[in-house]
């Protein structure tokens, strides 16, 4: 019985002995004894009592046994639903409790902390570590090396990724096997990956990049990846003579800019470069290409959507863009209060339609309705333009987010939290440009009237609630907030005025006890 995307990207590799990713320490993990561990796995699974459809949700680090399990949930039909491991409890019981998942598997070091929270919401927790060991490695280690893979068809989910709302509450997008499926074969073709290549991998593995594009991509190619637990740029300058490849976020680039061991030499044998998820600044482009002699090849993609632009493998990589639709995907820019496609040229809001559209957001039927349109165009919430050679450019966003090193943040899940913090009125969240991670989260602050909040007060009350990468870095009071004639918060002047921040040290210094006026 067909279970495409597992035939696809697993199944047809059944028996290859050669490497499928090598690890730091000079081992590498074949693509069958990959695959092994992965039936195992879903033994385990299947064993427990879950079911094709159900959802399994996992904060784990980085390793072969995590990605092996993204591979048992495909095989089992189990629903995956990774999640950044820098996550608190109070963030996991939203994304447990939303999607229903039936089991937790987690890092031992959090399984104290996660367990209450677990099993108040009627979930079992299961522990996996980095190193191999764990309740859920060693009841693998029991079972049978092979599986029955289930059968599934295209329009049915994979994965489930939670993705941020403007309104602080974060919504599962539904991912199908089709939505993967087509999205890997086109990045395949379009950026020539073959068997031959080895993808050196220093993403994190619970957001689109890391998971499907650049471990899709691979499995897809039948290729090999160097898979680093996080991105280290000593390791990368260090790993980089044996890779043909590299799919990056913009502070990678930066970072390796900075390093004084990045040569043309170092990196002459390299096919391709990739960089997504954030704006790559012109400036970055030009600089990493005068000091290594690649063009960063930009592309464009989502969560919701998966890869959706890129420029071209063969032709002009244009800087400050990211190319052109993909095969299969159209692309129109609209008029974000009509809907209506304006002509080339015009800056309005970016729509997407194509098999790497998702299904839509998880038991959230009008917020699907709200962004998913009837005709199948999806609303990105991304401004851009198309210039008179066909090239799309971002130019800015219709929606509230922060993005910092890759990683999205909705100011509104952070001015929820400063709000409720003794002596505050109001917040307003905003991000400023930030040289390592391009932009930066800064919480201005409404004092209520004749109080003085404590500023390391609300930092401490943030930080248990929310991710390190969420937190404002910096806090400023402020007497009130700029509003337009509707009474709504103007973030730009806001971003206007704070754009300076982390640039410029006199300010940055002011951090979280300035009184910024
Ligand atoms: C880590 N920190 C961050 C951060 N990452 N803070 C803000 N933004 C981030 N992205 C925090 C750490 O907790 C730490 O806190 C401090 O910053 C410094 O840590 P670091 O050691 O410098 O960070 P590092 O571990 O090196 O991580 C930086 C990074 C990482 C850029 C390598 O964030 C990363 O791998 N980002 C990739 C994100 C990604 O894959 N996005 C794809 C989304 S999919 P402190 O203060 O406690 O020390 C998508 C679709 C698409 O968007 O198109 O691809
Ligand atoms: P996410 O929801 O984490 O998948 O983030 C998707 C958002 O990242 C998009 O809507 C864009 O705002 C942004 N993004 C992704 N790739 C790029 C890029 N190359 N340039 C600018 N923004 C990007």
């Amino acid at each position: 019985m067909p279970n495409p995307l597992y035939d696809r990207l697993f199944g047809r590799h059944a028996g290859r002995t050669t490497p499928f990713l090598h690890l730091p320490d000079g081992t590498a993990v074949s693509y069958a004894d990959f695959l092994s561990d992965a039936a195992r796995m879903a033994n385990v699974l299947v064993q427990r009592g879950l079911e094709p459809g159900d959802r399994i949700a996992a904060q784990v680090e980085k390793s072969p046994d995590a990605l092996a399990l993204y591979a048992a949930c495909v095989q089992s039909g189990i629903i995956f639903l990774p999640l950044n491991t820098a996550y608190t409890t109070e963030e996991l019981a939203y994304f447990v409790e939303d999607s229903g998942s039936q089991l937790v598997v987690c890092d031992s070091g959090k399984e104290a902390q996660l367990t209450d929270m677990a099993e108040a919401l009627g979930a079992s927790i299961m522990t996996l570590d980095a190193n191999g060991t764990g309740t859920f490695a060693e009841a693998a280690n029991t079972m049978p090396s092979t599986f029955a893979t289930a059968p599934r068809e295209t329009n049915d989910i994979a994965a489930l990724l939670y993705t941020s709302g403007t309104t602080g509450r974060s919504k599962g997008a539904m991912l199908t096997q089709g939505n993967l499926l087509s999205n890997a074969e086109t990045l395949v073709e379009c950026w020539r990956f073959d068997q031959d290549d080895v993808l050196l991998h220093a993403l994190p593995i619970f957001h689109t990049h890391g998971l499907f594009v650049a471990t899709n991509v691979v499995l897809m190619a039948g290729g090999s990846m160097i898979f680093l637990p996080k991105f280290d740029v000593d390791d990368i300058i260090g790993q980089l003579p044996a890779a043909t490849s590299m799919m990056g976020v913009p502070t990678f680039y930066t970072r390796l800019l900075d390093h004084p061991r990045l040569t043309p030499d170092l990196v002459a044998h390299m096919r391709l470069f990739t960089s997504g998820s954030a704006p790559l600044l012109s400036e970055t482009h030009v600089r990493f290409e005068k000091a290594t002699g690649h063009r960063i090849l930009e592309r464009y993609g989502m969560t919701e959507t998966n890869m959706n632009t890129s420029n071209p493998y063969e032709g002009e990589r244009r800087a400050g863009t990211v190319g052109f639709p993909l095969p299969g995907v159209e692309l129109k820019i609209t008029d974000p209060e009509t809907g209506e496609e304006l002509a080339q040229g015009q800056v309005g809001q970016i729509e997407v339609r194509g098999p790497n559209v998702f299904a839509g957001y998880w038991q959230m039927p009008e917020k699907t309705a709200a962004e998913l349109r009837d005709n199948g165009f999806f609303i990105t919430g991304d401004l851009g333009r198309i210039d008179e050679d066909g090239y799309v450019h971002i130019v800015g966003r219709n929606k509230d987010l922060i993005i910092s090193g890759g990683y999205n943040i909705y100011p509104k899940e952070i001015e929820l939290i400063l709000d409720e913090q003794p002596g505050v009125i109001e917040s307003a969240v905003i991000g400023v440009p930030h040289a390592d991670f391009g932009e930066s989260v800064v919480g201005l602050i409404v004092p209520k009237p004749g109080e003085t909040p404590d500023l390391e007060a609300i930092k401490s009350a943030v930080g248990n609630r929310l991710a390190r990468f969420k937190q404002p870095r910096k806090l400023l009071l402020l007497d009130d907030l700029p509003r337009n004639t509707m009474g709504k918060v103007q973030k730009n002047v806001l971003r206007d005025a704070y754009s300076k921040l982390f640039m410029d040290e006199p300010a940055a210094r002011q951090d979280v006890e300035a009184g910024s006026k």
